[in-house]
């Protein structure tokens, strides 16, 4: 059997395309999101090409759901080789003092505990075969805080301390643990931050040639075919015209 990916949030941007990526390099997909309609998109797509491919539909902000969905896998399916952290999302750019309590949970339940529920349910079996691989997506926002930035900012900050945390846990098993830092990234990502302001979005991207999905795909796909004694701890990935979370030389338009 091919190895398997589990992919959160597969139904857009960096998810997607990793789904694609890792199908092209001859992976069978665990492909996980809210969407049913667009997850079964990408199934069909990607079944035409003779990729296996199971969908799962929940928010992996319900710990039980996500858990009915793993039970659900038929058992050569749980034995997943590499888990991809990705699902997430930045909600608002306020000041922390003005910031909204609801968007505050919502990031901290999806990006924190959302990602530590996945971990909780697929490293137990990677431990017991002394295998696998964790792929979690942080961000450049997790190196230091941004200008507005705050809540985000300490999600990613999280991301890298649970990463680093777990890359201990595991370090007697063969069990490999990897966090990659994308800066811009080109994706829904800004149209979700501004609650469907898509106009401002798009200003997020102008006078720089920023990342896509695929980019960060390459880098992930990367970590998982280093051979077995390399462990790609931390990367972080940013377009050449940003320096960091703060500093962007945009080209006047
Ligand atoms: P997108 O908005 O394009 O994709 C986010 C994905 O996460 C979607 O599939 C979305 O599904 C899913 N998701 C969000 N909340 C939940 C939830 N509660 N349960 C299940 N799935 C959920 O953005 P990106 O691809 O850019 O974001 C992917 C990851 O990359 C995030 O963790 C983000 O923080 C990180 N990142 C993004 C950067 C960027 O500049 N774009 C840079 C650095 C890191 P749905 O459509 O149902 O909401
Ligand atoms: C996404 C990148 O800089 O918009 O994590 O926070 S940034």
């Amino acid at each position: 059997m091919k190895k398997i990916a589990l992919i959160t949030g597969a139904t857009s941007g960096i998810g997607e395309a990793c789904a694609r990526r890792f199908a092209e390099g001859g992976y069978n997909l665990i492909l996980t999101g809210r969407q049913a309609d667009k997850l079964n998109m990408i199934q069909a797509q990607m079944e035409a090409n003779r990729v296996e491919v199971k969908t799962l539909v929940f928010d992996v902000r319900d710990a039980e759901a996500a858990q009915q969905a793993m039970d659900s896998l038929p058992e050569p399916w749980k034995r997943i080789d590499v888990l991809i952290n990705n699902a997430g999302l930045a909600l608002g750019l306020d000041k922390e003092y003005e910031g909204d309590p609801e968007d505050w949970n919502t990031m901290i339940d999806t990006n924190i505990k959302g990602l530590l529920t996945m971990t909780r349910l697929v490293v137990p079996g990677m431990v017991e075969r002394n295998e696998g691989h964790v792929i979690n997506i942080g961000s450049v926002a997790g190196d230091a805080a941004y200008a507005r930035g705050n809540v985000y900012c300490a999600t990613k900050a999280a991301v890298k301390a649970i990463t680093d945390g777990l890359r201990i846990d595991v370090a007697e098993t063969a069990v490999r643990v990897t966090n990659l830092k994308p800066g811009l990234v080109e994706t829904n990502f800004s149209n979700v931050r501004f609650h469907g302001d898509n106009a401002r979005a798009d200003k997020v991207y102008q006078g720089i040639k920023p990342l896509t999905g695929a980019d960060i795909a390459d880098v992930a796909f990367y970590a998982a075919s280093a051979p077995k004694h390399v462990q790609i701890a931390e990367v972080l990935i940013l377009a050449t015209h940003q320096a960091n979370g703060s500093v962007i030389h945009r080209e006047e338009v």
